[in-house]
């Protein structure tokens, strides 16, 4: 409680800053905005393990109650039919609820040794595109493997995951260990088609995502340099997907490859796809065309309003603020993430959109370190798997903010789409293509430098 009374000061100074200078806001520098507030005034100060579970503040009670029914329905376990509540899960899926993929609203992992697959999938396509420029889907299998099916029904295939381990050294003598994936496609249900192309993908963290979905397209836009133009090395380039309801394309913002644009459509795949829901926007069962088909798609198995108090839910989990920021090794590690130019990726800071219709993310200052455009990540990481506008080797930068606090509230500290990565260090030393110089200059920082940067990641 005490810690809100200091903020709440620390607010009013920022706004006192911002009100002064609001007829040249680009002008403004990073310090001159509160850093301790990632999530501005959607920030809270939570550093336990419900840290990614809070609700937006200052909600109206309309909005704190659909905010709970999309909580309740984002941890609801989905059944086979008939059955009195939350039926309708497959014929094929991946999971039996939104939270056992987004574990505490964080996010999965892959499976350990011996384990099955849980809070991860595998999107998989053959070569060409589908009528809106996306990924073709594979014959029998469509656009995302399903490893269960409800009884009756069986699982599309399972995946196995074997690592092979290389030890590096730093010039400091340090050494680091980085672990590469091989997967394989078994008990494939039909014959798997010629070509068939798999992407691995982790469940990402989805606090924060409202002020994401807030930000103005020119924003994104103005850090984008395809064919990098200025000549620094990075390029950036927004994914246009289709978007259902507009019946057009939008900017891409959400999943490792920005492959969907909005919350509620993210919220609708995920249903269809994942666990085997029907929706009002993804109304035929995943496995449409399939021989597990079996056309029982007439009324939707998710209602309309729950489907959108999910999205609404997904659209106002709050953001955990910044610990030790003013710690002088925290401070130095930041300067390094400068120099080591993960910022022209990660980029630190955003002004949200002003949105009468949805105040509590309307003109925030929030610090995401994000662009949420594709990068090409290098060999090492690729998928080898085009998805709209990202080819093989691109991947959307994720948000860095909460990520300090990964540990705390799932419990391991898996990171990269894959999961492969078991530490901040390994992250950052898969980092290839574009962003190989940066992962080179941390290699021969010194100890203590390479140290301040790795506190600074875990103090977002
Ligand atoms: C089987 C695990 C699994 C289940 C179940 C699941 N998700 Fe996800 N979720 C993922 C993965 C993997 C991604 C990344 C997808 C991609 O890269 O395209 C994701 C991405 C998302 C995102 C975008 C996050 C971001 O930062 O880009 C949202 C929002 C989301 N899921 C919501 C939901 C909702 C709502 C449900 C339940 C209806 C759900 N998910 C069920 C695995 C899962
Ligand atoms: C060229 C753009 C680019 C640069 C430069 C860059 N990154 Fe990244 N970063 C990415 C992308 C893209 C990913 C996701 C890659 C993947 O999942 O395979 C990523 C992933 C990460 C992750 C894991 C995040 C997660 O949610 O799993 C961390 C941590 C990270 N970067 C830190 C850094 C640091 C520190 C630097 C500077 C030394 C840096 N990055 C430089 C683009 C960049
Ligand atoms: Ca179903
Ligand atoms: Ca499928
Ligand atoms: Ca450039």
């Amino acid at each position: 409680m005490k810690k809100y009374v200091v903020y709440l000061g620390i607010i009013s100074i920022a706004a006192i800053l911002l009100a002064e200078s609001c007829r040249k806001p680009e002008e403004l520098t990073d310090d001159q905005y509160n850093e301790w507030l990632s999530g501005g005034s959607q920030t809270v100060f939570n550093t336990g393990s419900g840290a990614f579970g809070s609700q937006f503040a200052g909600m109206s009670a309309r909005g704190n109650f659909n905010h709970e029914v999309g909580d309740a329905a984002f941890g609801s376990t989905f059944v086979s039919a008939p059955a009195p509540v939350h039926q309708g899960l497959g014929p094929v899926f991946n999971s039996v609820s939104c939270s056992s993929c987004h574990v505490s609203d964080g996010r999965g992992k892959p499976p350990g040794p011996g384990e099955q697959m849980v809070s991860m999938l595998f999107r998989v396509s053959i070569p060409g595109e589908d009528e809106h420029g996306g990924p073709m889907p594979a014959p029998g299998f469509g656009g995302q493997l399903q490893q269960r099916a409800i009884a009756g029904s069986t699982p599309e295939a399972t995946i196995g995951i074997t690592y092979t381990y290389q030890t590096y050294f730093f010039p400091d003598g340090q050494s680091y260990e980085l672990r590469t994936p091989t997967y394989m496609l078994q008990t494939p249900y039909c014959p798997v088609p010629a070509g068939m192309m798999l992407s691995p993908r982790v469940a990402p963290p989805v606090f924060g995502l409202g002020l994401l979905e807030a930000i103005p397209e020119w924003a994104l836009l103005a850090h984008q340099d395809v064919n990098d133009a200025d000549h620094d090395g990075i390029s950036g380039k927004a994914n246009y997907v289709w978007n259902v309801l507009k019946n057009d394309k939008s900017i891409g913002r959400f999943g490792w490859k920005a492959g969907n644009p909005t919350l509620l459509q993210q919220s609708a795949g995920a249903y269809n796809q994942d666990m085997g829901i029907t929706n009002f926007i993804f109304n035929k069962e995943s496995c449409e065309g399939q021989t597990q088909y079996q056309n029982l798609d007439d009324e939707p198995e998710v209602s309309d309003s729950l489907l959108y108090a999910v999205a609404f839910y997904m659209q106002t989990l709050s953001v955990p603020g910044r610990r030790m920021a003013d710690d002088a090794e925290v401070k130095r590690g930041k300067q390094i993430f400068t120099q080591a130019k993960c910022s022209s990726c990660h980029v630190p800071m955003y002004k949200t959109d002003v949105n009468v219709a949805f105040r509590e993310v309307s003109n925030q200052t929030i610090f995401p370190y994000t662009d949420l455009l594709l990068h090409d990540m290098g060999a090492g990481l690729a998928d080898n798997r085009p998805d709209n506008l990202a080819d093989g080797n691109e991947w959307k930068t994720p948000p860095l903010w909460g990520i300090g606090l990964t540990q705390v509230v799932n419990g391991h500290n898996n990171f990269l789409h894959d999961g492969r990565a078991r530490s901040f260090i390994e992250a950052i030393m898969w980092h290839g293509g574009e962003a190989a110089p940066s992962a080179q200059f941390v290699a021969n920082l010194s100890t203590d430098d390479r140290n301040a940067l790795l506190k600074f990641l875990g103090s977002l």
